[in-house]
């Protein structure tokens, strides 16, 4: 299990006050209209700070420390040196024994996870609170476990559309290694071994909710027909169209069927299935829906950060509420929505 205690580095603590201790001298005039041009500044200052407080402590009870939010940055603007260490920390999550149970490492707990949950996650309102959670859990292993100190990083596909194979996330040495062996076997969702990049030989535990051990596997196509992996789907005017959608439910719905769709579809493979997951790009790929949500909520963020609802599960009228429950499959402490809906909470901290 991961503790919930975040690493202390992004959070500031309060210095000392140092004043109350110096000998007392004789004000003279200089310091005292020092005294009387700082005393709006500190006003001021103190006005600020109440209304971050104010505007926090509405959503979550924990106190207010994430004064230096982490910066989510996009793929291809990490250096070489910033991308490695990334991938390095990935595949450590795979020496590192499971929490959860599974017969293999934490790399395999999250797709694990994410199954056991899927349908409550998927077609249903939580479906970008749930995963704004967890995608943080795997940012929280990688730094517990594996001495990651960066950030996780986003694929913004609207930049690839137009080649969307030819992607940097798929380089074989800045990214994730590319398409499946073309003329290897079949293994499972139309994918094929990954033979190049640092994931090549990967083996997956899981398929969905089967135990069947495999390697790693892409097949670049067209959903269950053969045909091109088109971005066509993610082009910039799809998503400013979505973007400029007021309701909630109408914003997840059209991004979930839309763009997060497109992704595992052309992919295919691992992330064709539940276990999408064990394919490393899966995370920077609900990364990126996630700053998306976040653009949508900074759009008018008092009002949006607590715009909510939809279907509790897909196969459910049940109305979501703010106060339903995320369940994590034990890869973090289960928390309810309204805890996740600002990034710039003391749990999360982050922006981009
Ligand atoms: C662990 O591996 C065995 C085979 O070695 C398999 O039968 C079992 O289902 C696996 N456990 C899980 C949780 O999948
Ligand atoms: C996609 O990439 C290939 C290979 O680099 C190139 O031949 C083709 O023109 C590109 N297509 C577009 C639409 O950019
Ligand atoms: C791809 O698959 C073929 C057929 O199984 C095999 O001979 C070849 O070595 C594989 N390529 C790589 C790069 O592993
Ligand atoms: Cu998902």
């Amino acid at each position: 299990m991961f503790s919930r205690k975040p690493s202390s580095w992004r959070y500031t603590s309060l210095s000392p006050s140092d004043g109350g201790l110096a000998p007392r001298k004789r004000w003279s005039h200089s310091l005292r209209l020092t005294i009387i041009l700082m005393l709006p500044l500190s006003l001021v200052v103190l006005a600020l700070f109440w209304t971050q407080i104010s505007e926090n402590s509405s959503l979550s009870p924990t106190k207010i420390s994430c004064t230096d939010p982490a910066t989510r940055r996009e793929w291809r603007s990490l250096s070489r040196r910033e991308k490695k260490d990334y991938i390095d920390a990935v595949k450590c999550l795979a020496t590192v024994p499971s929490r959860l149970g599974t017969n293999g490492t934490i790399y395999d707990d999250f797709p694990w996870a994410h199954t056991q949950v899927s349908s409550f996650t998927h077609g249903s309102a939580s479906f970008f609170p749930w995963h704004r959670y967890f995608i943080h859990a795997y940012e929280r292993a990688l730094r517990e476990h594996c001495h990651y100190e960066g950030n996780l990083a986003y694929w913004d596909w609207t930049l690839d559309w137009e080649n969307i194979t030819r992607s940097p996330v798929w380089g074989p040495e800045s990214g994730f290694g590319g398409d499946g062996n073309k003329t290897g076997e079949i293994t499972l969702g139309h994918g094929r071994c990954i033979v190049d990049g640092p994931f090549a030989g990967q083996v997956a535990l899981f398929y969905g909710t089967r135990y069947d051990p495999h390697c790693l596997s892409r097949g670049f196509g067209n959903g269950d027909k053969e045909g091109e992996f088109s971005g066509i789907g993610v082009r910039p005017e799809v998503v400013e169209n979505i973007l400029k959608q007021d309701s909630y439910e109408k914003f997840f719905l059209d991004f979930e069927n839309g763009p997060h769709s497109v992704i595992p579809n052309g992919v295919r493979g691992d992330f064709f299935s539940f276990t999408a997951p064990y394919d490393p790009v899966f995370f920077l790929h609900h990364t990126q829906l996630d700053r998306l949500w976040w653009v949508w909520q900074k759009t008018d963020f008092k009002k949006r950060v607590k715009a909510y609802g939809g279907r509790i599960t897909h196969h459910s009228n049940e109305q979501a509420s703010l106060k339903d429950i995320l369940h994590m499959g034990g890869l973090v402490d289960n928390l309810p929505v309204m805890s996740v809906m600002s990034t710039e909470s003391d749990l999360l901290c982050y922006k981009y």
